[in-house]
């Protein structure tokens, strides 16, 4: 964590230094220059060779090195050279006719070197663009082993996995704060070939079949003719669409709610959505729902964070997820199934099991954990392992199997199709992310980017001239052995089954769910989001869809608005609860957290060591803020700096502690500059009166010690309100702050809705 710590202090703009050297960085005294600026001209011999240099037995089959250090030499050879590994004696000059003189088109490095940057993008992801990925293994218990064959699910093994989290609408390099549904794949790498299971943190889709997915995402994209807004869905389209066609209901309410904008990638639950078939090794057959619960807990940004973070870091998710990776606290997650039996109509408890909108209460069919997932290891390169992985959900091990629900079907042909345009041609599974860890005996050939050199003159079958190899599977080895599930017979149609036709019930079962605080903000997202509608009767047909989902929530939206509320026109069917689907009411650990610890020099500075070391024991990250950059100079050891007041915002800290003035009385935090003339600071700084404010508003714990009160008073913030902790001494606050931190955030200070 103390790496974590210091390298989010290298990335804010202005923020604390890690310099080292007793007098570096003292208030006032500015840092000696490095005598290291300037590039080593001299190559150090001897250097091992590049690990795609030296032959495949060195890059492990997900492409990563396998030796520990190789990881870290990205330029390890001695030498620049050409792609041909030809040496090359200048890099920086074009090949002329004279210093002054036209450049030769002879120059080959000049031309390989441009042909290639040239090329060196491919089309984003259409969806799901915005992305970040982490090695890691999941551990199997062995409690599906009765209901599937598959062998990664037998007790106690460990399969490979790399796991890629992202929005959807948003563009390769737009924020990652914004409000949107999350990608949630994960690649087994499975001893019987790879399994994919690419699911998002909300449990239903906005569609009931594929062939619609074209238009729902055309409607959530930016505008065609400005291309704005980026990574939005408070626009006109992306309203006209979920309001005219009402099954996008139940997966907008989602959205609007604290889901659409998580605090981690760390935090979310993953949903495979749709209904899988699990077959056994006697040919029984089970219907499941995967479901990743994560072992932080489900937590959430509050909305104004979310849109601060956009411009402070836009990389948040990605930069919380490596640090966490990095300094060694292991995101895990455990793979759940709900189970139903796999009746002839499939559904459940009079849910239909092929409809991607529903849900099945977890009240109703319990998640029963199968396997543990732990992420320990981040990429090496980014374009090579994030950029260029392939997903599919036809990606399938003996034991797993699709259903009939259309929106899967639609997802099986689309997904591979999609990869011929995104990563130039048919041969993308031989990328290094996307090889298998079973042995590939295809009869695939040729193709753009074709690596494998392949032996023998008969790739068909049946074959005699290459000895009929290779040869068949059994019946109860073999992937995609269907099952053999009656389809009564049937006219073709393009139509819908009349259970397809209720988009209100669950969507209603989800806002009975929540606890007041919740309706609060899908009450503000909703109005927010609508108020950046510009079409009248957008908002009016909006309004109507929320008429049938609840009048309290139609009826608060509408008056945000300044319109009317309409009446529902479908008659409210009693659906009741399901406790499960809220994310409040629970305490959680708090691995990876960031306690800002504020200060200056004129605090008390052996407290805020002692408090800093407590919190990096507690498995969580300590950034210390202060007036400069630099370190401050206490009776005990120094202490770093990592944010100074102008760098520092709230939303980076999950809670904050102002450091205890030793003598009463004192100027501390900068209440002397007040007699220098700036008035505002006749109780301390008022960026840290700012910082203090914003932290209590969004509803988290903020504590102090001796003598700190006084700038509480100034943000407004009285000793004794929920989640406000003054006490004497460093470590007693710090227990106090963190004893609050478990349920993510003060519920209390939120104000619930009017009824
Ligand atoms: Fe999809 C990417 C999840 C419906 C077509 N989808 C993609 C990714 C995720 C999902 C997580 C990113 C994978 C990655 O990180 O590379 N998609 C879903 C879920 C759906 C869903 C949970 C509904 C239950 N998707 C869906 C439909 C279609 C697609 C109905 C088309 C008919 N999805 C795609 C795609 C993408 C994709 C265009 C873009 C990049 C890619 O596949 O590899 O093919």
């Amino acid at each position: 964590l103390k790496a974590v710590s210091d390298k989010i202090a290298d990335a804010m703009p202005g923020g604390g230094t890690k310099r080292e050297g007793p007098e570096e960085g003292i208030p006032g005294k500015p840092a000696p220059v490095s005598p290291q600026l300037a590039e080593p001209v001299q190559p150090v011999e001897p250097l091992p060779p590049k690990a795609d240099q030296s032959g495949p037995e060195t890059v492990s089959p997900t492409g990563q090195p396998t030796g520990a250090d190789q990881a870290r030499m990205a330029q390890s050879g001695a030498y620049l050279t050409t792609a041909q590994g030809t040496r090359l004696a200048d890099s920086d000059h074009s090949l002329k006719a004279g210093p002054r003189g036209p450049v030769l088109l002879q120059d080959h490095h000049l031309r390989e070197k441009l042909m290639h940057f040239d090329h060196e993008r491919i089309p984003e992801r259409v969806v799901h663009a915005r992305g970040s990925a982490a090695h890691g293994v999941f551990q199997s218990y062995g409690t599906a082993q009765a209901i599937s064959k598959a062998a990664f699910l037998a007790a106690d093994v460990e399969t490979p996995v790399f796991v890629r989290f992202s929005t959807v609408l948003g563009s390769r390099g737009s924020a990652d704060t914004v409000r949107d549904t999350r990608g949630f794949a994960t690649k087994f790498y499975t001893e019987e070939g790879v399994f994919d299971l690419v699911g998002n943190n909300i449990p239903v889709f906005f569609i009931q079949d594929a062939i619609k997915f074209p238009d729902v995402i055309h409607a959530g994209k930016p505008h065609p003719d400005r291309e704005i807004p980026q990574a939005q869905s408070a626009h006109d389209t992306f309203w006209d669409f979920v309001s005219l066609h009402t099954e996008a209901t139940h997966h907008t309410l989602w959205n609007m709610s604290d889901r659409g904008i998580p605090r981690s990638y760390r935090m979310m639950e993953g949903f495979g959505v749709h209904t899988f078939r699990l077959v056994n090794a006697q040919g029984d057959t089970t219907l499941v729902k995967f479901h990743w619960k994560p072992k932080l807990g489900v937590h959430s940004l509050v909305w104004e964070e979310a849109q601060l973070i956009n411009g402070m870091d836009p990389d948040f998710h990605r930069r919380d997820l490596a640090d966490a990776i990095e300094a060694g606290a292991f995101p895990q997650w455990e793979l759940g199934i709900q189970t139903f039996p796999d009746n002839d109509d499939q559904m459940f408890e009079g849910i239909d099991l092929l409809d991607p909108t529903k849900i099945v209460p977890e009240e109703l069919a319990p998640v029963q954990a199968i396997g543990l997932l732990t992420l320990n290891a981040n990429p090496s390169n980014f374009f090579a392992e994030t950029e260029q992985v392939a997903f599919h959900v036809g990606h399938l091990v003996p034991g797993i199997d699709v259903t009939d629900d259309p929106l899967l079907a639609g997802r099986l042909f689309s997904y591979l199709d999609t990869q011929i345009t995104r990563l130039g041609g048919p041969n993308f599974p031989q990328l290094p992310i996307n090889r298998t860890h079973a042995p590939v005996n295809d009869m695939l050939r040729d193709g753009s980017h074709q690596s494998a050199v392949h032996r023998g003159v008969a790739p068909y079958k049946p074959n005699s001239l290459d000895g009929g190899c290779p040869f068949f599977a059994g019946a109860d080895t073999g992937a995609y052995i269907e099952v053999p599930v009656e389809i009564p017979s049937a006219r073709k149609v393009r139509e819908a089954p009349a259970s397809f036709d209720d988009h209100f019930s669950q969507p209603r079962l989800f806002w009975q769910s929540m606890t007041p605080v919740e309706r609060e903000h899908i009450i503000a997202a909703y109005t927010f989001e609508l108020s950046k509608v510009y079409e009248q009767a957008i908002k009016e047909r909006v309004l109507q869809t929320l008429a049938n989902i609840d009048a309290e929530l139609c009826g608060e939206v509408a008056a945000g608005l300044g319109l009317q509320a309409p009446s529902a026109t479908e008659p409210p069917t009693e659906v009741g609860a399901s406790p499960s689907l809220s994310q409040i009411g629970k305490s959680w650990p708090l691995d990876g957290r960031t306690v800002g610890i504020v200060t200056d020099a004129t605090t008390d500075l052996a407290g805020v060591a002692e408090v800093r070391q407590a919190v990096l024991d507690a498995g969580m990250v300590p950034l210390v803020i202060a007036p400069t950059g630099g370190r401050l100079l206490g009776d005990k050891d120094p202490v770093t700096v990592q944010r100074t007041y102008a760098a520092a915002r709230s939303v980076e800290f999950d809670a904050l502690l102002l450091a205890g003035v030793p003598e009463a009385g004192a100027d501390a935090y900068g209440a002397r500059d007040a007699k220098a003339g700036n008035p505002r600071a006749a109780v301390g700084d008022p960026r840290v009166v700012a910082l203090l404010a914003e932290a209590y508003q969004h509803g988290k714990a903020v504590g102090g010690w001796n003598g700190a009160e006084r700038l509480f008073e100034a943000a407004g913030i009285h000793n004794g309100e929920a989640g406000v902790v003054i006490a004497t001494d460093g470590p007693t606050a710090l227990r106090q702050l963190t004893a609050l931190m478990g349920t993510h955030r003060v519920w209390a200070r939120f104000p619930a809705p009017t009824s």
